[in-house]
Order: C-alpha cells, then sequence, then structure tokens
C-alpha cells in the first residue's frame, strides 16, 4: 500500500513520538492513537481537547463521539471543547488538504467526525437566555464550503443571537429576501473560493439598499480584513470566536 510522508500506511497523519503507546498490549480503539497515559484513573481536560482534535483529524466518528460524551461526564465546558478540540483538528486537516497530504474523502470524514459531536455537545452550550439580536448567515453563491459557517452559527446561538442560516451558495436575492423577512442587525457572509468571494460586494450593495443599518461582516479562507475594507464590509474575522465577538462590538451587545 502506497504511504505517504508524514503518515502511517492508513493515510492517519503522523503526531510524532509522543502520541505511540508504549503499552501496546491494551486494544486501540478505531484508528485512533492515544497521547495521554490510559492508565492513569483521570484525563485531563488538555487530554479530552486533544482526543476531540484527534478524533478529526483521523476522521474517526466513534471516537469523536465517545470522546464528546466523557467530556460531558467530566462536566468540560462545550465551547471550550468545540473551540480547543473539534475546531483544531479541522485546521489541522484544512493544512494537511493544502498540503496534499489528505483527500477528499478523508476530509468529509473529519467534517463527519466533528459533525457528530458537535451534535453531542450541543445541548451542554452555556447558552445567553438574552435575545442578542438577529444575524443573518449564508455562504455566497457559488461556493459549497459551510463548514466554518456552521461553527459560526453555533456560537453565535450560544452567545444568544438568533441566526436566519440561508445554508450555503445563497444568492444576493436570497440574502435581500431573507433580510427583508427577519430583519437583523447583521449579515455574515462566508466564502473560501476566491472564484465566490467576488460576489461580496453585490451583496453588500443590495441589502445597504434595503437597510442602511444593517453591519455587514465577511469570514473564511478566501477573504481577510483588507479585503473586507477594500468592499466596504463593517468587518472581519478569522475565526468562529471572534465573530462572536465582532457581531457584539458591532451591535453594542
Ligand atoms: C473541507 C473542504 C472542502 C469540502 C467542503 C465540505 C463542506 N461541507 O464545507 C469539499 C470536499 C466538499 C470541498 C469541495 C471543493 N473545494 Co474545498 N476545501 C476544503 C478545505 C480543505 C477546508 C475548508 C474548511 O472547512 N476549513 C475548516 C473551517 C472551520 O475553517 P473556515 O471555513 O475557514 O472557517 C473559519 C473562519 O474562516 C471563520 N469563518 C468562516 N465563515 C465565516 C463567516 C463570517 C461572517 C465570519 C465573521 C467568520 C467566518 O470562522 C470559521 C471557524 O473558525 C479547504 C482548504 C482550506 N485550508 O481552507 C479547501 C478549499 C477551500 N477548497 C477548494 C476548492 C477549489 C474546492 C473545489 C472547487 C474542489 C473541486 N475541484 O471540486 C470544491 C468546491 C465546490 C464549490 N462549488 O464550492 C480551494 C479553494 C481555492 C480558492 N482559493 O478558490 C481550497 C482553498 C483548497 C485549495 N487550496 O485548493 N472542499
Amino acid at each position: 500500500m502506497l504511504q505517504v510522508e508524514g503518515m502511517d500506511e492508513r493515510g492517519i497523519p503522523d503526531q510524532g513520538d509522543a502520541c505511540v503507546r508504549r503499552d501496546r498490549t491494551l486494544p486501540l480503539r478505531g484508528p485512533f492513537r492515544p497521547c495521554y497515559d490510559e492508565g492513569s484513573d483521570k484525563m485531563k481536560k488538555e487530554d479530552v481537547y486533544k482526543k476531540l482534535t484527534d478524533a478529526v483529524v483521523s476522521g474517526d466518528e466513534k471516537l469523536s463521539t465517545a470522546t464528546a460524551h466523557d467530556a460531558i461526564s467530566m462536566e468540560l465546558d462545550a465551547y471550550e471543547c468545540i473551540q480547543q478540540g473539534l475546531n483544531k483538528g479541522m485546521q489541522i486537516v484544512s493544512d494537511l488538504y493544502e498540503q496534499r497530504k489528505v483527500f477528499v474523502p478523508q476530509i468529509l470524514r473529519s467534517a463527519r467526525a466533528m459533525n457528530m459531536a458537535v451534535e453531542i455537545l450541543k445541548p451542554h452550550l452555556e447558552v445567553d437566555s438574552k435575545s442578542s439580536g438577529t444575524v443573518v448567515l449564508g455562504v455566497v453563491e457559488g461556493d459549497i464550503h459551510d463548514i466554518g459557517k456552521n461553527l459560526v452559527k453555533l456560537l453565535c446561538e450560544a452567545a444568544g443571537y438568533t441566526v436566519v442560516d440561508l445554508g450555503k451558495s445563497v444568492t444576493k436575492d436570497a440574502f435581500v429576501a431573507s433580510i427583508k423577512e427577519s430583519s437583523p442587525q447583521v449579515v455574515g457572509m462566508s466564502s473560501l473560493m476566491t472564484t465566490s468571494m467576488v460576489g461580496m460586494p453585490d451583496v453588500i450593495a443590495a441589502v445597504r439598499e434595503v437597510d442602511g443599518n444593517i453591519k455587514i461582516i465577511i469570514g473564511g479562507g478566501a477573504v481577510s480584513q483588507s479585503y473586507a475594507d477594500t468592499i466596504g464590509a463593517d468587518g472581519y474575522a478569522d475565526d468562529a470566536a471572534k465573530a462572536v465577538k465582532l457581531i457584539g462590538k458591532l451591535v453594542g451587545a
């Protein structure tokens, strides 16, 4: 079988010597190689975050869901598990994809491992009960990359915002129809592709024509603060937690 540099024979990224079990007599669960001492009676929260990260990197949904359950029984903060564990794993997989060390099937397995763990953690997110406002979110037309947008949605909801999720490949007309219907304080657009980000200025113009007070923010791997400045967006954030802070600043929450 072809073995890629930096990966084992199953296509799992090499995690270095620190992750290789010393005691190989215990059965391994799935393709994951634990980085903590299974003999010790207590896992630290850092071990759980690391395990969640590794489960996403190796696309191991059994491990990601089992670890999410462990996190809940240990009463760990669900938000931190998503940010420090699952999201970190997805960023690692994205980088490996860029380096051509993993390919589409692995990416999809990783996304599934992450989403299944998120579903378990979601009900345990501490949700701010006062509604802080309405945010319309969508991935711009021609772009189907919605993993990042879904994380932004999740953390916005946890912060108490009502989120109208327009999904992926959202047309300008769909953004406009949605703001007419839900009168949001903020519209957030996501783009991961240079071919789709060019549609953002048109959406901004159309939204402003309907309501000049709505704040418009952008994010996703294809865009940057300087692109946001160029097209006249009200803000940019490079991760979901920063997106929530940015929204809070813009709506004065
Ligand atoms: C996963 C992935 C896929 C998956 C998507 C699954 C899904 N449901 O999303 C699949 C395999 C389907 C896919 C398909 C394609 N992909 Co792809 N994909 C990726 C990959 C590896 C990771 C993206 C990702 O999910 N990252 C993890 C998330 C958590 O990060 P994120 O999206 O950046 O989101 C964070 C922040 O940006 C921010 N954020 C995100 N949105 C928003 C919104 C707001 C308002 C704010 C404030 C913040 C914010 O918060 C998020 C969480 O922290 C990237 C490579 C990369 N390094 O990004 C390529 C990449 C985006 N894909 C690429 C391409 C070309 C494609 C395809 C065209 C491939 C093909 N030839 O068919 C198709 C696209 C079809 C289409 N029309 O969209 C290119 C784009 C190149 C470019 N510059 O235009 C990339 C960059 C890979 C590459 N270098 O070639 N892809």
